[in-house]
């Protein structure tokens, strides 16, 4: 294959998942390679060491981070089966969704599969199997036992411990119920064809929607929104999808998705910015009426400064409805998207 893609990812990474779901439905040409330590060792060079990478054929260059691959495959066929919304203002919104799934429903997608004994047996076995490709027996047993010991150890490290479990289950339980009622009157969030924030979603829940605890949780609340997670992972032959009119109202599962960006995940990004600005390791944040609390986090400090940026290159009547959606646009004001500057993407690390 001359052109298209080679990924590099694991079925037990929710953004493998969401980057192949974004090849097939945009029908660029790809091969999926389980990790192995041969590739492992092939892309060590890679930074920051995070999966998946995605080697360009034509340029036979390895790339990282879904969102800025997401992007660069925009640059790459333009006009093909888009998932960026034409309107610039719908393309923001669904850039601030897929933000909070990236960031904020990975921590449910953790939690749940760290948190109970179950789910940390049953996902280190998977994880183990796979990632060995299938060793025999002792071999597989043994890595589940690292890897379940290692996992567990960073639940508080992403944000899970007593405290904020709460937090985390209920934004799970409102996610799950958002999507119910938005599958049940439109397709995708953004109209007839999905959107990046749809894929976003859908890395997430791609693995919520296959450990024990959340998979039983999500078939309880809403078997469709489950089939919704299913059929998103090969949507290559969906056709003829159609973006929502942005002079319309939106839709209320996008807009109850952004009350959530708005009350959960801003504050949350915000206080972590600042505590990053005054050399902290902590912040504590309110949230859901709750105290929030975990380490500081550099990767999600260029999120929030992506977003400005982003927001800075609005204009026109693109931008007015992004404020009116918003209610008085005082939120933008408070976190300085009215004074973003550009930044740079190079040299990112992740933490
Ligand atoms: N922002 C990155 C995040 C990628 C990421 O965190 N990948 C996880 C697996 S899902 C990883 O490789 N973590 C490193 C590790 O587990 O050692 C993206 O969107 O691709």
């Amino acid at each position: 294959m001359a052109n298209g893609y080679h990924i590099v990812g694991d079925i037990g990474s929710p953004y493998s998942m969401k980057m192949r779901a974004i090849l097939r439905y945009r029908r660029l040409p790809f091969i999926w390679s389980q990790l192995s330590p041969k590739l492992k060792e092939e892309t060590a060079h890679v930074k920051p060491p995070v999966i998946p990478v995605i080697k360009f054929l034509d340029d036979g260059v390895w790339h990282v981070d879904s969102t800025p691959m997401a992007y660069e495959l925009e640059q790459k066929h333009p006009g093909q089966r888009s998932i960026i919304p034409d309107d610039a203002g719908l393309a923001f919104l669904s850039h601030l969704i897929e933000d909070l799934a990236d960031e904020w429903m990975t921590k449910m997608m953790y939690h749940y599969r760290w948190w109970r004994e179950p789910d940390q047996n049953f996902c280190s076995y998977w994880l183990a199997s796979s990632h060995t490709g299938f060793a025999p027996e002792e071999t597989v047993q043994g890595i589940a036992d690292f890897l379940k010991e290692r996992q567990v150890s960073r639940l508080a490290l992403v944000g899970s411990t007593e405290t904020t479990k709460p937090i985390i289950e209920e934004s799970f339980l409102e996610v799950i119920d958002i999507l119910d009622q938005h599958i049940g009157e439109s397709r995708f969030l953004f109209g007839s064809r999905p959107s990046l924030a749809d894929f976003g979603i859908f890395g997430q829940f791609s693995q919520l929607n296959h450990d024990p605890t959340s998979l039983g949780i999500i078939r309880d609340k809403s078997p469709r929104f489950s089939t919704w997670i299913d059929h998103l992972d090969d949507a290559s032959g969906l056709e003829d999808g159609e973006w929502i009119d942005p002079s319309q109202p939106l839709p209320e599962g996008v807009i109850r998705l952004l009350k959530m960006t708005e009350e959960v995940y801003l504050p949350f990004l915000i206080a972590n910015d600042e505590a990053l600005k005054n050399g902290e390791e902590t912040f504590t944040v309110g949230i859901m009426g709750r105290t929030y609390q975990q380490g500081t986090f550099k990767y999600q400090q260029k999120c929030l400064n992506w977003l400005r940026e982003e927001y800075s290159q609005l204009q026109g009547a693109p931008k007015e409805r992004v404020d009116a959606w918003f209610n008085t646009g005082d939120l933008f004001k408070e976190i300085g998207f009215k004074h973003a500057q550009f930044v740079d993407r190079a040299g990112d690390t992740f933490r």
